[in-house]
């Protein structure tokens, strides 16, 4: 479904935002998405924060009713929190979803990019590893991680992409119905590995725009090493299900142009 806007036709777009524990963040990352592409729809996927992250979403969209908020029971993880945005983008019947970080370390001012990256391709990946992207006040360790687990992806899933691992994206919907979403074995980090391995299974063109990727504006850091080994585990079984083509990775219906 899309919107007539002066005759012209605007795809629908959500901004599905993934929240646990950002009440420092969300109200100025709402104010920032609206002022950039303010005919986007939002959507706040709260794991019932303790620090009333779900309250204050609830408060912002009692006066704006293209903010939309889905409160889940309990802390369940970003990716089963994508999984839900990346549902109710096709239950609602969005042409565009574009999934990001609350704690602006995906800085609102790509949004523009993202969208007019879609007029050639399926997904467009705000990316740290083409010219023009980075990151900012990593430790070495922690790019030295990254960078490790980008060649490990290369490696196993061969996808033509620079930076598999960021969670801003810009995904066409039609192509989301098509790529076995259901059959996900991954909920840790390689989950941003898989959906896009998946997506590629089912035919989706990549484009990548840079960002450069800033520290966490508010709120304290969550990443852990047990999570880290759970999700290179998951990248070893994603690729070992790639190269033999098990059927749980294949596109559920042909691709629709
Ligand atoms: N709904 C939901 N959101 C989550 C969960 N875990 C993380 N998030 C959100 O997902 C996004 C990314 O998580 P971050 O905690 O920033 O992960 P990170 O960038 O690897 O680590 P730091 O920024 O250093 O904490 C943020 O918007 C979080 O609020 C979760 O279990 N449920
Ligand atoms: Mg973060």
């Amino acid at each position: 479904m899309e919107q007539a806007v002066d005759g012209m036709q605007l795809p629908r777009v959500l901004v599905g935002v993934a929240t646990y524990n950002e009440r420092g963040n969300l109200a100025a990352l709402v104010a920032e998405i609206r002022t950039l592409i303010p005919a986007a729809h939002i959507l706040v996927m709260d794991d019932n924060s303790p620090d009333g992250t779900g309250a204050l979403a609830d408060s912002l969209a009692a006066n704006d009713s293209s903010l939309h908020v889905v409160h889940r029971t309990g802390k369940l993880g970003l990716g089963t929190a994508i999984l839900a945005i990346m549902r109710y983008t096709i239950d609602n019947q969005y042409d565009l979803l574009i999934t990001m970080d609350a704690d602006f370390s995906h800085h609102p001012r790509y949004l523009p990019d993202l969208l007019r990256g879609m007029d050639d391709a399926d997904v467009t990946i705000g990316s740290r590893y083409i010219p023009g992207g980075g990151t900012e006040n990593w430790p070495w360790s922690r790019r030295m991680m990254s960078r490790a687990a980008g060649w490990l992806v290369r490696l196993l899933l061969r996808m033509p992409v620079r930076d598999a691992s960021g969670n801003y994206r810009c995904y066409r919907v039609s192509l989301l119905q098509c790529a076995n979403l259901d059959d996900m074995i991954s909920h840790g980090y390689s989950f941003m590995q898989e959906v896009l391995h998946r997506c590629w299974l089912a035919g989706a063109r990549f484009r990548e725009t840079p960002i450069v990727f800033a520290e966490r504006r508010a709120g304290r850091t969550k990443a852990g090493l047990g999570e880290i080994t759970r999700s290179v585990w998951a990248l070893l079984r994603l690729g070992w299900l790639a190269r033999f083509r098990k059927a749980s990775m294949m596109p559920k219906e042909p691709r629709r142009s």
